[in-house]
């Protein structure tokens, strides 16, 4: 029995020192100290042996089944931490190396020169007005002095949207908008989309516009034409030449275009300025008091002059773009050059 028991012992931690895997020692655990298993079988025989043996073999059994346990505890810790280690070590990441960069997008053309001009324009005084891009009849015509059978009225060049409701052909109901709610002074730049029925290479049914409106006492054309000299030297350099040409809008008395010399040529002629040396870029005037009627502002007591201008026509010309669809595809090869 002592001699089956010590084989058993050796036996037994031969196998566990050379087992590797848990699934191995746990095998190992069953087959010796499971319930059918050789240890709790020779357990089985100490009943058969004699009052004054039981003691030391009955120690004996215990001894060895508590190193076998501790040996097989330790072995499976071992191999737990054999383990986790691997798995730390494929998962180990190098927090040094370079990160991935994020791809980032550019400013549209558009957003460019939406920006440069508020820019421009918060340098002289002017805040930043917004207003729906789903107006009313009389936000965008009535109050504007448009007289009711005016051809931009017409179904052919504005979207409706119901009855009265449709889709702004220009911002200045945000001017109407802002007047309503503000006594003068008013210095405000309108900026933001707009919608007419027109589509073809050098028309969009959606473009983008800023208009602007100052309103005080004592404001005349002088100011008009300071203004807006100083802006478009600005935005085009200082010694581009500005010319102002009569014109006429509903809403406007006296009105005219501004035009800029030619940017691509000088003003020597070319294809883009049609040989004319001039390009038109804002159309302006003294707001008709008609207007001022329809927000409850004296003419008698105020004064102001109004402008407006195309986005994207601007962006072309700054740029150099020679198509306005370049403007509306959205390739990123187009718009990653700006
Ligand atoms: C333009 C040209 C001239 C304009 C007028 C007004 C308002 F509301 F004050 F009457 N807003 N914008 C205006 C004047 C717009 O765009 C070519």
């Amino acid at each position: 029995m002592q001699k089956k028991l010590e084989q058993l012992r050796n036996d037994a931690l031969k196998a566990i020192a050379s087992a590797s895997g848990e699934e191995q020692l746990q095998g190992i655990r069953v087959r010796l100290l499971g319930r059918k298993g050789e240890l709790t079988a020779l357990m089985k025989g100490l009943g058969a042996l004699s009052p004054e043996e039981r003691p030391s073999i009955g120690q004996l059994v215990n001894s060895v089944r508590d190193n076998i346990e501790s040996t097989l505890e330790a072995a499976l810790n071992a191999e737990l931490e054999r383990v986790k280690c691997e798995r730390l070590q494929s998962e180990k990441i190098d927090v040094t190396l370079p990160g991935r960069n994020a791809q980032v997008g550019t400013k549209h053309p558009v957003s460019l020169v939406v920006e440069e001009v508020c820019e421009i324009f918060a340098g002289l005084g002017f805040s930043v007005a917004e207003g729906p891009e789903i107006e009313h009849d009389w936000y965008n015509f009535e109050a504007l002095n448009f007289p009711p059978e005016h051809p931009a009225r017409d179904m052919q060049d504005t979207f409706f949207v119901e009855n009265d409701l449709l889709l702004r052909t220009h911002t200045s109901p945000v001017q109407i908008r802002t007047m309503l709610k503000q006594k003068p002074p008013v210095r405000i730049i309108a900026p933001g989309t707009v919608y007419r029925c027109d589509s073809d290479a050098t028309h969009s049914p959606m473009f983008h516009q800023i208009e602007g409106l100052m309103v005080d006492k004592g404001v005349s054309f002088g100011d008009l034409k300071g203004i807006l000299t100083v802006f478009t030297n600005q935005l085009f350099g200082q010694n581009t030449g500005v010319r102002l040409r009569p014109s006429f809008f509903p809403f406007t008395e006296p009105s005219a275009e501004v035009d800029i010399a030619c940017v691509i040529c000088g003003g020597k002629g070319c294809r883009v300025c049609k040989n004319s040396g001039w390009l038109e870029i804002l159309g302006a005037g003294m707001v008709d008091p008609e207007v001022y009627r329809h927000v409850n502002y004296d003419p008698e007591d105020i004064s102001g002059f109004a402008f407006g201008m195309g986005i994207e026509r601007i962006a072309m010309l700054k740029y150099g773009i020679n198509d306005m669809r370049l403007l509306f595809e959205n390739d990123v090869r187009f718009l990653r050059q700006f």
